[in-house]
C-alpha cells in the first residue's frame, strides 16, 4: 500500500530536503525512485535510512509512479514533467517553469489549497521567497485586506542550490586566508555575480528592461496569483545575503483598515504555518540560523507604523529549503492524499 513517489533532482539541495521530509512526515511511500543527471546516475542516495539507487531521468519511466516531485531546473521540468503526466503523475514542480501558466495550479497549502487538483497534471510549488510572504499575508489579507505590499528580501546561499552553498563557504575562506582584494568586474562564470562572502549583492537572478530582476518580478506576480488578489500592488527588492539558510523578509502592507500590532499578533497566534517570535525586551526575534531546520514561517519586529494606523512593518524568517521549497511540495501531495482518505 501507499504511492509510489519520485524525487527529480534527488542529489540536489532541495532534492536532498524532499528525501527527508517524505521520511521524517511518515508520507505513505511505497516506492520511492531517485533521478537526476546522467552524472549522478547509478550512484545511491539514503532514503529513511535506505539506499536507493539513483536513475538517469533522461532515460527514467514514470510509469506507475503517482507523486513525481521535480526539483532539477527548470530546463528538465520543461522537458520531462509533461511526459511524466502523460505517464500518469501527479507532477509537483518546484521551478518557475509552469508557474505563472493561467491553467497550472500554484499552490500553498495554508493559503489557497482549493487550487489543488487531483489528476494527472502538473501543480507549481512557488519561489521560495514568495511562499513565507503569503504564509505571513494570508491572515491579514482575511482580517484587514491588503492594499499595497512593499518587500526587502535578504536571502541565503542556497536560493542557488548546493552550489550556491558551496561557492559562498569557499569565497569566505579565501576571503580569510587573505584575498580580501574588492572584484572590479562582475563573473559570468560563478553562481553569483560577485563574491557573496561578506558582501551584499541588491541582485537575484537576471535583469529584466524594467530594472527588475526575475526574482522580483516572481515574488510580485506569484503573490497576486496565489493570493487571487491580481490587482494587488506588490514591489520587491531582492538581495542575497551571506547567510548558508533561510530567507528573511522585511515587508511593510498598507491595509484596508487599521491594525495594531498586538491584533496583528492575535491573527498570526492561530494561523497555520506561522510561529511568533517577538519580544524586544528579550531580545527575541526570527534570525535565518534560528529558521534553519525547522518548518515554521518565523513573524517578529512587528510595529504598527508610527504615523499611518493602517500600515503594519514587520519581519518574516524561513527555511527556504524546506517551507520555501521541499515542505511545500510535500504539504501539496499530503493535502491530495488527505482528500483521498
Ligand atoms: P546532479 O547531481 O546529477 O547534477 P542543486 O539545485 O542543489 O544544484 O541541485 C540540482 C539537482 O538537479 C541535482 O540533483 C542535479 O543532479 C539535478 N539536475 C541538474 N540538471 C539536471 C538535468 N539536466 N537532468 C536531470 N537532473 C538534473
Ligand atoms: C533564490 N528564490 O533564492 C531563488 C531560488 O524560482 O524556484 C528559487 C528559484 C525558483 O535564488
Amino acid at each position: 500500500s501507499g504511492y509510489n513517489v519520485a524525487v527529480v533532482g534527488a542529489t540536489g539541495a532541495v532534492g536532498q530536503e524532499m528525501l527527508a521530509i517524505l521520511a521524517e512526515r511518515g508520507f505513505p511511500v511505497a516506492r520511492l525512485r531517485a533521478m537526476a543527471s546522467a552524472r549522478s546516475a547509478g550512484g545511491t542516495i539514503d532514503f529513511g535510512g535506505k539506499s536507493v539507487q539513483v536513475e538517469d531521468l533522461q532515460t527514467a519511466s514514470f510509469e506507475g509512479v503517482d507523486f513525481a516531485l521535480f526539483s532539477a531546473g527548470s530546463t528538465p521540468s520543461l522537458e520531462h514533467a509533461p511526459r511524466a503526466v502523460e505517464q500518469g503523475c501527479i507532477v509537483i514542480d518546484n521551478t518557475s517553469a509552469f508557474r505563472m501558466n493561467p491553467d497550472t495550479p500554484l499552490v500553498v497549502p495554508e493559503v489557497n489549497p482549493q487550487a489543488i487538483v487531483d489528476q494527472p497534471g502538473i501543480i507549481a510549488n512557488p519561489n521560495c521567497s514568495t511562499i513565507q510572504m503569503v504564509v505571513a499575508l494570508q491572515p491579514l489579507a482575511e482580517a484587514a485586506g491588503l492594499e499595497r505590499v512593499i518587500v526587502s528580501t535578504y536571502q541565503s546561499a542556497s536560493g542557488a542550490g548546493q552550489k550556491g552553498i558551496d561557492e559562498m563557504l569557499k569565497t569566505t575562506r579565501e576571503y580569510l586566508d587573505g584575498d580580501t582584494e574588492n572584484p572590479t568586474a562582475a563573473s559570468s562564470d560563478t553562481t553569483f555575480a560577485y563574491p557573496l562572502a561578506f558582501d551584499v549583492l541588491p541582485q537575484i537572478d537576471s535583469f529584466l528592461d524594467s530594472g527588475f530582476t526575475r526574482e522580483e518580478v516572481k515574488m510580485i506576480e506569484e503573490t497576486r496569483k496565489i493570493m487571487g488578489l491580481s490587482g494587488l500592488d506588490v514591489a520587491a527588492t531582492c538581495v542575497r545575503v551571506p547567510a548558508v539558510r533561510s530567507h528573511s523578509e522585511s515587508i511593510t502592507v498598507d491595509l484596508a483598515k487599521p491594525l495594531s500590532a498586538e491584533q496583528a499578533h492575535a491573527l498570526w497566534s492561530d494561523a497555520p504555518g506561522v510561529s511568533l517570535l517577538d519580544d524586544p525586551s528579550t531580545l527575541t526575534y526570527p534570525r535565518a540560523r534560528q529558521a534553519a531546520g525547522t518548518d515554521a514561517t518565523w513573524i517578529g519586529r512587528v510595529r504598527q507604523d508610527l504615523g499611518r494606523p493602517k500600515t503594519l512593518h514587520f519581519w518574516c524568517v524561513s527555511d527556504n529549503l524546506r517551507k520555501g521549497a521541499a515542505l511545500n511540495a510535500v504539504q501539496i501531495a499530503e493535502e491530495i492524499v488527505r482528500r483521498r482518505a
